[in-house]
């Protein structure tokens, strides 16, 4: 009809581009001073595991000197850093976790 000249019925659709998120190691490096508990405790807490995967990361990072603990997105990865930095300076243990691009 008269839209199409006067233009107010023209849709223009553009594509929608859904990017997968970049993801993001988060790993705890091994020290000589954190106690082992500690650290089973650290993955327990804030990565979800049970107590036999804990240990076996802890285990693993206490033989390799870095361990994986979880995959996640930019801001998630940035959360657990920060909490588990948080929690390790409180209880006085230099455990450091870190995060690197996958
Ligand atoms: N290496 C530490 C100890 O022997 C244990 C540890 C494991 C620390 C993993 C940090 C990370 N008490």
């Amino acid at each position: 009809g008269g839209d199409d000249r006067s233009n107010t019925a023209i849709i223009t659709r553009t594509r929608t581009r859904t990017k997968r998120p970049s993801l993001y190691r988060v790993l705890l490096l091994n020290d000589d001073y954190t106690p082992m508990e500690f650290v089973v405790l650290v993955v327990e807490r804030f990565f979800n595991k049970n107590h036999e995967d804990a240990y076996r990361i802890m285990m693993h990072v206490h033989h390799n000197g870095v361990g994986e603990c979880g995959i996640f997105t930019y801001e998630v990865a940035e959360t657990k850093v920060t909490q588990v930095m948080d929690f390790a300076r409180k209880h006085q243990h230099p455990l450091q976790c870190v995060m690197e691009k996958k």
